[in-house]
């Protein structure tokens, strides 16, 4: 089990926040071996000194920032550093604990602070932290030098995994040429990609909160579990207010129940007039002769439940309509921008979507809390993507595979709008080892957390998928008419029907489309329609269209457009500048099928609900 939670950071009376965001000293660690860095120990000096840098937006991708091509598709350790002058009064104040936090960072980061090691982490896109308070009290009048060295390069045991193949010929490869293979479909961005802070909590502090919620006729219920650390004969007074800051139950201890009249549910957009309503859970901590401690927990009550044939929200049939997402734009890469996250939110919204699922990867924390405002509804996928290779099933990567779900559900647990876990997506399950490898990462997961369903995406037939037995809900991604009988719309009808019904017959759980698309070039034109054309990727869906309003009756429960936006892949002939399935361009345009999808979508709101 880890070590503490990982509660999001939050300014109250007893707790600050101060953002390190923006330039950072940077150098790419070009040697031979990647190793220059840790040879010569650059993080005792100032970066600086040690060699040439060059400035570093934080949050950001390195990849597309500067003009040099070797910078882009750089593989190794890269250095950031930057010195912060920390508060006198956090310094002075021995019963204030400082935490420096990474929001995220791809894919391995080690972090010194003033030349001292003070974590390190694997993995992108979820969060991890250090607590510096002693540190910064050794030298009190001097800045605070933070460096963070973070390595990108993918192994069989990463995730996603990936490998490093040497070209020894020496007749058409210099010296120590060597490329990274990797088996899923986007950029392999690399840096930095959320925000870094500083933030304070009393030494004696709330440390972790987990809610589960459940309602019966008007009554709502919130069972509650708060941790402390740093000290003991703590009292804990939980409060729980309405939208309006109105009293509504209260409780005291580490664990209890809250008892809602009258409650107010927590349901999806364009399901009830009032969607994601939130309650907040004050968490007041404080004991003997200590400070006291206070965190707000912004908390949805609804049930998720899982029948043989539908996905239930408030034990109402729930029906995805909704995207695939990537985080990736023009020139950030992947990094954390709020212009671009609060346009895909009013995009999502005009298309009337009720749901999206963060593929490949966990989305930032700020993404899933408008989620929960916002009545959105997500499917929450760990970075388990590009799992081809049969190597990638031994214990080593499936230790790793555990822990970052650990990682995951500490992180999103109290989420309203996270209705269901997505361990991996397109895994090679047809192969003898993904049995026990699924097995037990599902297992895991249900252990982790009894509320949730949990799935993988699969592009395995029914017949071929050992995980199958083990999903709640079958996530299943199909390119018909695209990467198979390429150009035959005509297709699409038989063999998605049949794809379906083989699916429910040998499970039968509820199913999701959890991919399908067709990429299409914006303005390129053809009627009949030609693969590639807006036309093309229109006539593909809407033949897809017409088979899931077929099932929707029965068994089949959503569906979910490959891609919202065009993205960024890595160069093969396949791509044509990134991947082209976004129904808006990669700068948020809508194409044709923006329009198609948008009318389908509200369509589908009024008949489901
Ligand atoms: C898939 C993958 C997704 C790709 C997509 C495609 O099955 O899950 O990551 O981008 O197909 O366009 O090939």
């Amino acid at each position: 089990p880890l070590d503490g939670g990982m509660l999001f950071p939050q300014e109250s009376s007893f707790r600050e926040v101060k953002e390190l965001n923006g330039l950072w000293d940077f150098r790419a660690d070009g040697s031979p071996n990647r190793n220059e860095g840790f040879e010569k120990a650059w993080y005792k000096r100032r970066l600086t000194e040690t060699g040439p840098v060059i400035e570093m937006p934080v949050p950001a991708s390195y990849n597309d920032i500067t003009q040099d091509p070797t910078l882009r598709d750089f593989i190794g350790w890269v250095w950031y550093e930057r010195e912060v002058f920390v508060p006198a009064r956090w310094i002075s104040d021995e019963g204030t604990r400082v935490v420096l936090r990474v929001g995220s960072a791809h894919y391995y980061s080690i972090v010194w602070v003033n030349g001292e090691k003070v974590t390190e982490h694997e993995g992108g896109h979820l969060p991890f932290e250090a607590e510096i308070s002693s540190l910064i009290r050794k030298e009190p009048t001097k800045p605070c030098r933070i460096t963070i060295a973070v390595n990108n390069t993918l192994t069989l045991e990463t995730l996603p995994p990936g490998t490093i193949q040497y070209m020894n010929d020496s007749s058409r490869y210099p010296d120590g040429f060597f490329v990274q293979n990797i088996d899923f479909d986007f950029f392999n961005y690399a840096g930095i990609h959320r925000s870094v802070l500083l933030y304070t909590t009393p030494k004696v502090h709330v440390d972790d909160i987990s809610v589960e919620t459940n309602f019966m006729d008007n009554t709502g219920l919130v069972r509650y579990k708060v941790s402390v650390q740093g000290g003991f004969n703590n009292t804990l007074n939980i409060t729980l207010m309405d939208k309006d800051g109105h009293f509504v139950a209260s409780s005291t201890g580490s664990s209890g129940g809250l008892k809602v009249v009258d409650v107010k549910l927590w349901w999806p957009y364009l399901m009830h007039e009032n969607p994601g309503y939130l309650y907040s859970m004050k968490v007041r901590q404080h004991a003997h002769r200590h400070v006291g401690d206070e965190y707000t927990l912004p908390v949805g009550i609804r049930t998720i439940n899982v029948t043989n044939t539908q996905f239930l929200i408030n034990n109402k049939p729930f029906y995805f309509h909704g995207v695939n997402k990537h985080e990736d734009s023009d020139i950030r890469g992947r990094g954390f921008d709020w212009p671009l996250i609060v346009k895909d939110f009013n995009l999502m919204k005009w298309l009337g979507v009720n749901s999206f699922r963060t593929s490949h990867y966990p989305y930032a924390e700020e993404i899933l809390q408008m989620c929960d405002r916002h009545g959105i509804v997500v499917i929450d996928e760990c970075p388990g993507v590009g799992i081809k290779d049969i190597r990638s099933f031994r214990n080593a990567s499936l230790s790793h595979h555990l822990v970052v779900m650990d990682e995951l559900v500490r992180r999103d647990k109290n989420h309203p709008s996270v209705v269901m876990w997505s361990v991996a997506n397109e895994p090679a399950s047809e192969m003898p080892p993904a049995e026990f490898y699924f097995k037990t990462l599902i297992e895991h997961t249900k252990a982790l957390d009894q509320t949730r369903p949990v799935t993988y995406v699969t592009i395995a037939a029914a017949d071929m998928d050992k995980g199958g037995p083990y999903v709640d809900v079958v996530c299943a991604n199909s390119y018909f008419a695209w990467y198979f009988d390429q150009g035959r719309l005509d297709i699409i009808p038989l063999q998605l029907s049949t794809h379906f019904e083989n699916w429910y017959r040998k499970y039968q759980r509820p199913i999701i489309q959890s991919e399908y698309g067709a990429d299409a070039v914006p303005g390129l034109h053809m009627d009949p329609p030609m693969m590639f054309t807006e036309e093309y990727q229109n006539a593909l869906l809407q033949s897809y269209h017409d088979v899931f309003d077929q099932k929707r009756n029965q068994y089949f429960v959503g569906e979910l457009i490959w891609n919202f936006a065009d993205f960024m892949t890595s160069q093969g002939i396949y791509r044509v500048v990134g991947n082209k399935k976004g129904i808006f361009t990669r700068q948020r345009q809508p194409k044709a099928a923006a329009f198609l999808l948008r009318k389908r979508y509200w369509r589908l709101a009024n008949e489901t609900g």
